[in-house]
């Protein structure tokens, strides 16, 4: 606690130097998530880093986040607290096997997932968060979609839009670990809760969701909604911008399992450390950037 104190007070003192915003995704550590200037989904922390006149973005969350706000602010300093936090689902999807699906499918427009590597939102039409999926496959005017990297998410969109879609094969390690039987003992030990769900579980996880929707999404409706106790099937991080929102209200975490390993590498010490060094920077090869902005400042025009 006292060492925490003395990081906090050393980052207060970082940030006015640097001239430094702190951004920070709801599955981050309770201790980053409390000195963030703004926390937030992976559509809304893009959205803030585009904005920001910040001179550095200190962005806490995984690789691919830092990415995009790297390359919607392009002349600013992008620092990550720890750059192994990386994201296993990005990884699934090479541009290689991607080339290869467009050459089969020449007149399908390609739909990427936020979670997804520069390279692989260079190769893209337009990108979209799991908060404006359905509206971004809406906006389209195409026969045919490819869609990476997702197979979960990718599923529930096409259910949603009844467009034809072609689906990668990837998914999150973490909320694909979520079963039927998980959820069928919980909502035994708490008849009384709404379960509450992230598009990234498996279909028929999904399926069982009073509420299905990003993560943004669940926070609203648990802040808006009278019941009392809650089954959450998304990452455990936000548990604290839910109990922030509703501090009586009950929050279970479906399984302990929810817990995104990449996303808890970053720590209080590190973050307070890559202001000091101003390292690890992001850094987006321009090429890649200016290919892969396009696909993003598209999706953050779609209402
Ligand atoms: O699983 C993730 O990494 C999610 C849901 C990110 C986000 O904020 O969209
Ligand atoms: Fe990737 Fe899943 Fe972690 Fe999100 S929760 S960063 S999709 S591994």
């Amino acid at each position: 606690q006292e060492q925490n104190r003395e990081l906090r007070i050393r980052l207060e003192e970082l940030k006015k130097e640097r001239n430094a915003i702190i951004l920070a995704h709801y599955y981050q550590r309770d201790e980053i998530q409390e000195v963030a200037d703004f926390r937030g989904d992976s559509f809304l922390l893009a959205q803030k880093a585009a904005e920001t006149d910040a001179d550095v973005i200190v962005f806490c969350g995984v690789h691919f986040m830092g990415e995009s706000a790297k390359i919607l602010a392009p002349n600013k300093i992008v620092l990550i607290p720890d750059e192994r936090a990386g994201c296993p689902m990005a990884d699934m999807v090479n541009v290689d096997g991607l080339r290869k699906l467009k050459a089969q499918h020449p007149n399908a427009k390609v739909v990427t997932y936020i979670n997804s590597s520069a390279e692989i939102k260079a190769e893209t039409d337009i990108c979209c968060t799991s908060a404006n999926a359905v509206r971004v496959i809406e906006s389209l005017d195409a026969e045919e979609i490819i869609w990476v990297p997702d197979k979960n998410l990718g599923q529930y969109v096409q259910d949603q839009t009844g467009k034809k879609m072609i689906i990668w094969e990837g998914y999150c390690n973490t909320h694909d670990m979520l079963t039927v039987k998980d959820v069928v003992e919980m909502r035994a030990k708490y008849p009384e809760a709404e379960f509450v769900v992230h598009p990234e579980c498996r279909p028929e996880v999904v399926a069982m969701g009073d509420f299905v929707g990003s993560t943004t999404a669940i926070l609203e409706y648990c802040r808006k909604s009278n019941r009392r106790q809650f089954i959450v099937g998304t990452e455990d991080g936000t548990g604290y911008q839910l109990r922030l929102d509703s501090p009586d209200k009950e929050f279970h975490f479906a399984t302990k399992f929810l817990v995104c390993p990449n996303m808890k590498v970053n720590n209080l010490k590190k973050l307070v450390k890559c202001l000091e060094t101003m390292k690890p920077q992001i850094y987006v090869p321009p090429a890649v950037a200016d290919k892969a902005r396009t696909s993003l400042e598209r999706m953050l025009q779609v209402r």
